[in-house]
C-alpha cells in the first residue's frame, strides 16, 4: 500500500519536474513533494505504524525516492541555468570582425576658419600672430591708444567694466600695444581674437565677437604700403581682385585715418540692399599709427612709423556665408553649425 503511494509520488513528481518551465515551477514541486507538509513527509508519518523490518524496507524506498527527486530537480535546475546562459550569450553576441563605427568628425567654426586662413596669409607675408589677455587694463585698452578718460571715443564703445580698473577688451588693439612695448620696432604682427561690448543683442549686434587687427611698424612706412597689404588681404579673402576705395575716417589711434570700402560683391556696383544702394561696402578701418601711440609704447615717432588696420572676423564670416543673424554664430545650435 505504502509502496504504491511512494511509487506514484515519485513518478508524478518526476513528470512535473520534467515539464517544469521555470525555477518557480520547480520550487512548487519541491514544496508539494519534499516540503515539511509535503507528500513524502505524510508517508514518513505512516512508517511508525509498520512492523520494524517492514519499516526499514519502506524507509529505504522512501529515501531512494527522495534522493531521485532531489537529483532530478537539481538536473532540471542546471538545464534552466544553461538555457539562461545560452540566451544571454546569444543576446550579447558581438561580431568582433565588423569594422569599427568610427568617431563622428567635427569641424571648425566658420569664424575660426576665416581666422586660420588669414593667419596663414599673414604668416606667409612675414607677420607674427600674437595673442593677449581678454581681461585688460584700462590703460592698454584706451589710454595707450590715444583715448584719454575724457575722450568721446570711450562713450562710443560700451564697455564691460570689471573690478580694480580692469575691463573686457573692446578691441584687440591692446595686443598691439603690448607687442610694441615688449618687442619694439621693426614689427609686423596681427592680433586675432575675441572682443566684448556691452551691446543690446540683436540680429547685427553681439556682446562677444571676433576681430583681427594688424600693424606694421618700420622706417618710412606709407599709405601705399598699407594699401598693398590691404589688397593682398582682400584678394585672399574673396579669391578675386576686389575694387577698393579709401575715404577719410577718424580713429584716435591713427593719423591719417581711413575707411577702406570694397565694391559690393553682391551687385558689383549698381547698388543693392546689401550695400544700401551705394555700390560700396565698408570693410576695414585703417591708417598710419598716430605718433602719440608709438611714443606711449616706447617707440620714437621721428625714426619709426607704421600702418594699422582692423577687420571684423564675425562680420566677414556673415558676408562670406550669407548669414543674416549674428546670434546664430554663438548659439551652439548644431543645425546651424553643421551647414559649414
Ligand atoms: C576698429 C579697429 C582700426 C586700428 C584699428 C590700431 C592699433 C594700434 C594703433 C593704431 Cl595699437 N591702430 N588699430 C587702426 C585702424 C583702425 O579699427 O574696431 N575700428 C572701428
Amino acid at each position: 500500500m505504502l509502496d504504491r503511494s511512494i511509487e506514484e509520488l515519485e513518478s508524478g513528481s518526476l513528470a512535473r519536474i520534467a515539464s517544469a518551465e521555470s525555477l518557480a515551477d520547480l520550487e512548487a514541486v519541491r514544496v508539494d513533494a519534499l516540503g515539511r507538509k509535503g507528500t513524502l513527509a505524510q508517508v514518513s508519518k505512516d512508517l511508525g505504524r509498520l512492523a520494524p523490518d517492514e519499516r526499514a524496507r519502506v524507509g529505504k524506498l522512501l529515501n531512494t525516492a527522495k534522493q531521485r527527486l532531489e537529483d532530478a530537480m537539481e538536473a532540471r535546475k542546471r538545464q534552466f541555468e544553461e538555457a539562461a546562459l545560452r540566451a544571454r550569450l546569444y543576446a550579447e553576441w558581438i561580431d568582433l570582425t565588423l569594422p569599427a563605427p568610427g568617431s563622428r568628425r567635427g569641424h571648425l567654426h566658420p569664424v575660426t576658419r576665416i581666422q586660420r586662413e588669414l593667419e596663414e596669409l599673414f604668416v606667409s607675408l612675414g607677420f607674427a600672430v600674437l595673442d593677449g589677455p581678454e581681461v585688460e587694463t584700462e590703460y592698454h585698452n584706451f589710454d595707450a591708444l590715444n583715448i584719454p578718460p575724457e575722450h568721446p571715443a570711450r562713450d562710443a564703445q560700451d564697455t564691460f567694466w570689471l573690478d580694480g580698473g580692469h575691463l573686457l577688451r573692446t578691441h584687440t588693439s591692446p595686443v598691439q600695444v603690448r607687442s610694441m612695448e615688449r618687442l619694439g620696432p621693426p614689427l609686423r604682427m596681427i592680433a586675432p581674437g575675441r572682443v566684448f561690448r556691452n551691446e543690446s543683442v540683436d540680429a547685427s549686434h553681439e556682446h562677444t565677437f571676433y576681430q583681427l587687427e594688424g600693424m606694421m611698424v618700420d622706417r618710412e612706412v606709407s599709405v601705399a604700403h598699407m594699401l598693398y597689404f590691404m589688397k593682398a588681404l582682400l584678394t585672399d579673402i574673396f579669391q578675386r581682385e576686389a575694387a577698393v576705395r579709401l575715404r577719410p575716417g577718424y580713429f584716435p589711434f591713427v593719423e591719417p585715418g581711413f575707411e577702406l570700402d570694397i565694391q559690393c560683391l553682391i551687385c558689383g556696383g549698381p547698388g543693392c540692399p546689401v550695400c544700401k544702394q551705394s555700390g560700396w561696402v565698408e570693410l576695414m578701418p585703417c591708417g598710419l599709427v598716430h605718433p602719440n601711440v608709438l611714443r606711449m609704447s616706447g617707440i620714437d615717432p621721428e625714426e619709426w612709423n607704421g600702418f594699422a588696420f582692423g577687420l571684423g572676423l564675425t562680420r566677414l564670416a556673415m558676408m562670406r556665408y550669407g548669414i543674416d543673424d549674428i546670434r546664430y554664430l554663438q548659439s551652439g545650435d548644431l543645425r546651424f553649425l553643421e551647414q559649414f
